[in-house]
């Protein structure tokens, strides 16, 4: 006889997290976790109550004040292995991220090498925490500025980098001197049990080896909206790291200024690419498709916007649209699949209203549908769609979390490099040409107003080493590479007399 297995993803992610060393009970708790490639229900966690994050953030607190004299480069070696325990377990992790998250396995791998990335990035830079050694006006006088640990690190992660985004935050934070408190997306916490059960072995690594490391410097809150405004509204937080919608940021920004608390905001991105006459096609087709439908349209990096110059509209659409109706849709842990299913219903339905929204406006929609109902009734796999508009109009100025490209003509630069602009998002931007005068421009001043440009490049798929972020909507913050971990630190600025008078600045006489 042979057993009926009812939930055969749910099996395997059982299997998955067990050996990834997750202890935490996967049934029995009231937040349902489902994977969007079947609609299947993988588990039940218990959810963290509001008293137990208090508790956590204080543990934290106390986490960091003995963390904070650990030296630096000793705290990089914590981090140096957690990014071993990552690249021993990647392909089981992000197996998982690819059954919670619905991200095809290239994708899925991809997102936990982008954490080994920034494992070592921050193993580096644990020798690298330096400020300036300053020019004072005054005699036998020293000015310089140092760098201190911060304190509790808020993390808040969004459902589509379940856990890559965590890793630039708590990478940073760790090496900065500072304990981390995170709460994942209620749609993606197996994910995040998997990455704490590893930082839980990277920690036992470093006690064997004679680290010192306190209890609690790295905690998870499992919930939703309740359970991050805690973390928010906590006043042992002094900063938070969170990634989502403008409409979360709308909320959760004021609300740590309010308490004078620090934010890094990474919200809605309403990203485009402007392809030139003298474009590579071959090459902008590859990047666009990629940019465009990569990740279902899920990344805040997304391609959504793009404006094709007239002398190539014709040539050029016609092949995107050939690329969009051949490009394979389905179950994303097939070999050969591109592009997987939305996370949920919601962001189905989300989909449906922005293409009858651009309808409205003038849109030609192709593709757009959904495939695959009748196989898996609570899955939401589509056909990415291309919506050709008269002009940047209607839904064109908003984030939809789906795979939508508004494609639009244009003639002149000085134009496109305005329209480009028009929309409340900063995120990513790209421009594909072979012209330096073009690709110079729209890196330049006049140029695009994001917080990251790209020439011959989509949007999508940033490195680590560079800051991450965007302005404008996107809300400012920076994460990830480049001089980033400065959020994480407090700044303080030193002068020291070494002599035997004291000259005051600015020639001030107070002699008494
Ligand atoms: C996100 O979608 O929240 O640049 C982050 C990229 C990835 C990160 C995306 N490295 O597309």
């Amino acid at each position: 006889m042979t057993i009926a297995i009812k939930n055969p993803l749910a099996a395997e992610v059982d299997a998955l997290l067990s050996g990834l060393g997750v202890t935490a009970a996967r049934t029995g708790g009231t937040l349902a976790v489902h994977s969007p490639i079947t609609g299947e229900e993988l588990a039940r966690l218990a959810e963290t109550s509001a008293a137990d994050a208090g508790k956590a953030i204080e543990t934290a607190h106390a986490a960091f004040l003995a963390w904070r004299s650990v030296p630096a480069p000793k705290r990089g070696e914590l981090v140096r292995l957690l990014g071993e325990e990552l690249r021993a377990h990647k392909a089981a992790l992000g197996r998982l991220v690819s059954i919670e998250a619905g991200k095809i396995v290239s994708e899925g791998l991809g997102e936990v090498q982008e954490m080994i990335d920034i494992c070592d990035f921050a193993v580096g830079l644990s020798r690298q925490l330096y400020g300036l050694t300053i020019a004072t006006e005054r005699g036998d006088h020293r000015m310089m500025e140092s760098w201190h640990p911060l304190g509790v690190t808020g993390v808040i992660s969004a459902f589509n980098f379940p856990v890559a985004v965590w890793s630039w935050n708590a990478a940073l934070a760790l090496v900065c001197g500072n304990s981390v408190v995170w709460k994942p997306s209620e749609k993606t916490p197996l994910t995040a049990l998997a990455t704490s059960a590893l930082f839980e072995r990277a920690l036992k690594r470093f006690v064997a080896e004679g680290g010192a490391a306190p209890e609690g410097l790295a905690a998870l809150l499992i919930g939703g909206r309740e359970i991050g405004e805690v973390l928010v509204d906590h006043p042992r937080v002094p900063l938070v790291s969170a990634t989502g919608s403008t409409a979360m940021g709308r909320i959760v920004g004021p609300r740590l200024a309010g308490r004078f608390a620090r934010a890094i905001l990474e919200l809605g991105g309403n990203n485009a690419a402007i392809v030139c006459p003298s474009a590579d096609l071959d090459l902008t087709l590859r990047g666009v498709a990629f940019a465009a439908m990569g990740t279902a349209g899920q990344r805040c990096t997304s391609l959504r916007r793009l404006f094709v110059h007239d002398s190539i509209y014709d040539s050029f659409v016609p092949r995107l649209k050939q690329a969009y109706s051949s490009v394979t849709i389905g179950n994303p842990l097939e070999t050969g699949t591109l592009v997987g299913p939305l996370i949920d219903a919601a962001a189905y339905k989300g989909m449906q209203t922005a293409l009858d929204a651009a309808k409205a406006a003038g849109g030609s929609i192709t593709g757009g549908a959904r495939v695959d109902a009748d196989r898996a009734a609570n899955a939401y796999y589509v056909r990415p769609a291309i919506v050709e508009m008269p002009e940047q109009s209607g839904p064109v100025a908003h984030e939809t979390f789906a795979p939508i490209l508004y494609v639009m003509r244009y003639s002149a630069f000085e134009d496109v490099l305005e329209l480009h602009n028009a929309v409340p998002q900063g995120l990513s931007s790209s421009i594909f040409t072979n012209d330096l005068r073009e690709a110079e421009t729209f890196l330049s001043v006049r140029g695009s107003d994001c917080g990251i440009a790209n020439v011959n490049i989509g949007p999508s798929g940033a490195e680590i080493g560079g800051a991450f972020g965007g302005e404008k909507e996107t809300g400012g913050g920076r994460e990830s590479g480049s001089d980033a971990w400065k959020a994480y630190m407090r700044r303080a600025t030193n002068t020291i007399n070494y002599g035997k008078t004291l000259p005051l600045a600015q020639g001030v006489k107070f002699d008494v």
